[in-house]
Formats: C-alpha cells, sequence, structure tokens
C-alpha cells in the first residue's frame, strides 16, 4: 500500500468509529500526522469515490454516506454486530476465498473473521467442482469460526448457513426460497447459492471451521456461466432488480452472528424447525444418490443432528449424512 492509501485508509476507518459524531479537522490532523489543508485535500479525493462527507465549520467532519463498493471499511461502517466480521480482509480478485480462508485461521485469524471477494477466478464447490464468480456479481465470501463444539457437530452449522442464507433472502421481494438438502439455495427450483464447509479438527477438538458462501447476485440470465444457464438463478433474475451485494454482506453478517449464538445456547432443535420449514420436496418422494446406490423414496425431514430422513428401497427408515438429492423432471443432474 503506498503513503496517500495509507493516509486515506486511516483517515476513513477514525471517520468510520466515529459514526454519526464529528471529529475535528486539527484532531484528525493530530492522529495521523498530515496538515489540515492535507486532511481536507483528502476529503475531496474520498468524496470523489463516492464517500459522501459533512463539513461543519468550526466543528468537524462525518461521512454521512459509504460507496456501494466492497471494502473492509465500507462492509464495517454499520456492521452492528458484537464479533462477526471485526476483521474482514477483502480483496479485489483471489483464487479461492476458501484458500485465503485457511491461510489466515493457520496464522491464528479469530473467530468471526470475513474473507470476500469481488472476484474468484477459483472458486470451488464441494468434491473439487468449480463455483462460478464473476467479478462484481455476486457474494463470494469466507468465515472463521472457533466454535466450541464436537467435530461431528460441524455439519450443524452448515445447516444453520443455509437457514440464514434463506432468512435474509425470504425479506426481498417476489424471492420463494427453499434449501434442497444439504445447503444448496433455490430459488424458483434453480440454484441461487452454494456452501462449502471445510474443518481443521482433532479428534474431539476443533481448531477451526470455514463456510464459504456463494451467493449469486447481479447476474442477468446471459451472464451465467453456459455451464450452469439451465440450473442456476441469480436474485437480479429472480426479482428483477439489482442488489447491493455491500447490504446483503451486511444482512447475513447480523443474521448469522445472531443464529450462532442461539445455536450456542440453545443447541440444534430451533435450526432444525426453520430448515425444515425452507425444506425443498419434504414430504415427497426424491432420488437418492449416494456413492454406490440410486434409489427413490420419500424424504421426511432432517434429524435432530442434521442427516437426510428417508427410507431404504424396502422400506426402512435410515438417516443419511452423505448423498446428493434429485426429484423428477430434475434439470440438475451432474
Ligand atoms: C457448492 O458446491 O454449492 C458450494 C459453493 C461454495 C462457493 C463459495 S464462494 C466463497 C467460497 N470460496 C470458494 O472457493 N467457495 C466458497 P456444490 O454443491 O458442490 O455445487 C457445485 C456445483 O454448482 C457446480 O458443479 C455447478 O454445477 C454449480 N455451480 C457452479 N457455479 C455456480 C453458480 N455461480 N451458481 C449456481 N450454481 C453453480
Amino acid at each position: 500500500m503506498d503513503k496517500m492509501e495509507s493516509t486515506r485508509d486511516q483517515l476513513i476507518q477514525l471517520l468510520a468509529e466515529n459514526g454519526d459524531a464529528y471529529i475535528s479537522g486539527q484532531a484528525l490532523s493530530d492522529s495521523i500526522g498530515i496538515s489540515r489543508n492535507a486532511i481536507w485535500k483528502q476529503m475531496k479525493e474520498l468524496e470523489k469515490d463516492g464517500y459522501q462527507i459533512e463539513a461543519k465549520p468550526r466543528v468537524g467532519y462525518r461521512i454521512t454516506e459509504f460507496p456501494d463498493k466492497l471494502s473492509s471499511n465500507t462492509l464495517k461502517w454499520g456492521l452492528d454486530t458484537a464479533w462477526l466480521g471485526k476483521t474482514i480482509l477483502h480483496h479485489p480478485t483471489v483464487d479461492s476465498t476458501q484458500a485465503i480462508g485457511h491461510q489466515a485461521a493457520r496464522e491464528g485469524g479469530p473467530h468471526g473473521t470475513i474473507i470476500v471477494a469481488d472476484e474468484q477466478t477459483g472458486g470451488r464447490g464441494r468434491m473439487n467442482r468449480s463455483w462460478h464468480s464473476a467479478k462484481g456479481k455476486g457474494m463470494w465470501l469466507s468465515i472463521i469460526l472457533r466454535p466450541k463444539i464436537l467435530p461431528n457437530h460441524a455439519a450443524q452449522l452448515t445447516l444453520l448457513t443455509a437457514t440464514v442464507l434463506a432468512d435474509v433472502l425470504d425479506k426481498y421481494d417476489s424471492v420463494k426460497p427453499f434449501i434442497k438438502w444439504p445447503n444448496d439455495i433455490l430459488i424458483n427450483e434453480k440454484k441461487a447459492a452454494g456452501i462449502l464447509t471445510e474443518m481443521q479438527a482433532e479428534q474431539d477438538q476443533i481448531q477451526y471451521i470455514l463456510i464459504g458462501i456463494g451467493l449469486n447476485v447481479n447476474q442477468t440470465r446471459d451472464d451465467l456461466h453456459e455451464d450452469i444457464q439451465s440450473k442456476a438463478t441469480s436474485l437480479r433474475i429472480e426479482s428483477g432488480n439489482e442488489l447491493s451485494i455491500k447490504n446483503l454482506i451486511q444482512e447475513l453478517l447480523i443474521a448469522f452472528e445472531a443464529s450462532f449464538d442461539k445455536y450456542m445456547e440453545q443447541g440444534f432443535l430451533p435450526i432444525k424447525k426453520k430448515w425444515e420449514s425452507y425444506g425443498f420436496k419434504i414430504g415427497e418422494e426424491i432420488a437418492i444418490k449416494t456413492f454406490k446406490d440410486y434409489w427413490r423414496a420419500p424424504f421426511h425431514g432432517i434429524s435432530e443432528d442434521g442427516a437426510l430422513c428417508t427410507e431404504t428401497e424396502e422400506g426402512k427408515p435410515i438417516s443419511l449424512y452423505s448423498a446428493e438429492i434429485e426429484w423428477f423432471n430434475d434439470t440438475n443432474r451432474e
């Protein structure tokens, strides 16, 4: 980072920390170590970048509006969380936010650290599938968590994440989200979001969990990669409106923190109920694909620990932890 940029970052941070209150030119000049005239020049530069700044004579400055582009500062401004997103690492372009997240977690990145990018060149899904993450079109984000739960409960956090995403999307007009087991978000039977959970753990202790969330926001149908055009969608396609990715991220983080805190207090049961309220094809017949079999059976919901409750071909109840589900006239086959 060059000197100009770091001065500007310090300035934004000081103003952002001050919220709605004014901070005097003198105080800014003392903290950053540049002249009051230089502060004034920097303010003019910020305005060119889309910041709206109010300057009150003899009182000081405050920011009244942050630009819509993503940065650690714009995301933190107005983010009303206690622990989630206190550290936000933003990059314009990355291979995968998961890769950056693993590195940050290995280097001690705290619980609640967020990694977010405008674009991923090597975005990943489960089982090494690729995840298309075009520049400025979606939410491409990873969360580092260090929860005090048993490693075999980690999958519950993936289901929790799906319910948080569904809750956030449900608030948007003409968007009716469903969760396809275990954790794809569908709108009108097309995939709008996916979740990838990775974990570093010993037998009975989690070092960290990295939850990766990919949400299609502002793609038009033509913007979607041809591999996924028939089976994917975006919020813009569904709602007809372009949406602010920055606002969506903030809404997601606020809802995630509340849901996580509740989970730590009350356990999985409230999440299970919420998940089932969004569950796709619950009570209907689905096709189940495991690594060796493929059969049809009714989908009864999820168990207390997040497994898929269904039946064997012979009609005996079973719980499955890893499988893919499909439905008839399903266009989503891999
Ligand atoms: C997922 O995998 O759905 C998990 C996706 C997680 C992506 C996030 S973005 C931030 C973080 N950093 C990463 O590198 N990853 C995470 P899975 O259930 O395996 O689904 C993958 C399949 O979804 C692909 O094989 C495609 O068929 C389809 N797909 C790929 N890109 C898509 C997109 N943008 N929208 C909808 N479907 C897509």
